[in-house]
């Protein structure tokens, strides 16, 4: 199957994201998990920069990529959480790049006063044709600024899944037991990926092909397990607690 990536621009301000009604499925993740690292696998070619000093991506990089017959779709390079400096990693830390591309800039105060359950908008407007994958490093399945992010992607995005990084770094009997923990943590299913030996990047590439679609078609992707559960659930399970 063919793949065709080209870097479209890097974004600094909300005015600068697409939203041209192209699917877009932002990678979102602590700096250093591996984002820019899987784009470059996933589309088997250099387009993205990365690094092993964390926090080198403070823009958001969008990619537009081609696959096969399937209709073109936005992958977006957001910057890393849990970078700040001297600053204990939390999803607090969003910045205002990544607030502002899931719609939610202005709606909370950027004061660090947000807590672990964001306040829900009375009325959230899902920003159209976006979705969000959390990559989580297998090496450690349970940091609570993960767990921070899911929760806030919870109320900012209708369709996310998890992928896990790195797992080429497990032992394998490590690896099933990481994933295991991962889940129950998450209460999601996890896709185990490795940038290095290509594993899970088939799953990941239906997963993918899932996400972007998943406007056009609600129902399909619902009833797929490896996303998350429909919006309207979460919501209330949110608004329970
Ligand atoms: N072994 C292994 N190393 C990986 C994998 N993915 C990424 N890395 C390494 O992890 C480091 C960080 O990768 P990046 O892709 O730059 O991480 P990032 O999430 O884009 O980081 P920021 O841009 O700082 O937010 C690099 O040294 C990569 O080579 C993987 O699947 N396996
Ligand atoms: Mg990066």
């Amino acid at each position: 199957m063919t793949i065709a990536a080209t870097f479209v621009r890097s974004a600094a301000v909300a005015d600068d994201f697409p939203r041209d009604g192209t699917a877009e499925i932002a990678l979102v993740g602590r700096s250093n998990v591996g984002k820019s690292t899987l784009i470059n696998a996933l589309v088997r070619q250099r387009v993205a920069r990365t690094s092993a000093a964390p926090g080198k991506t403070r823009l958001a990089n969008i990619y537009r990529v081609e696959r096969g017959a399937a209709p073109a779709f936005y992958l977006v390079d957001l910057p890393g959480y849990g970078y700040a400096r001297g600053g204990a990693a939390s999803a607090h830390e969003f910045d205002e790049l990544t607030r502002a591309y899931f719609g939610r800039e202005g709606q909370e105060g950027r004061d660090g006063q947000e807590r672990k359950a964001p306040a829900l908008p009375a009325h959230p407007a899902y920003p159209a044709n976006v979705a969000a994958l959390l990559l989580v490093d297998s090496r450690h399945p349970r940091l609570e600024s993960d767990l921070e992010a899911w929760r806030w992607l919870g109320a900012s995005v209708e369709h996310s899944a998890i992928v896990a990084t790195k797992i080429d770094k497990l032992a394998r009997g490590e690896r099933i037991r990481a994933i295991r923990e991962m889940e129950s943590v998450f209460e999601h299913p996890v896709l185990p990926t490795s940038a290095v030996t290509g594993e899970g990047l088939d799953e990941l590439w239906k997963a993918i092909d899932r996400l972007a679609n998943s406007h056009n078609n609600p129902r399909r992707s619902r009833s797929n397990s490896s996303l998350r559960k429909p919006a309207t659930a979460r919501r209330r399970e949110l608004t329970k607690s």
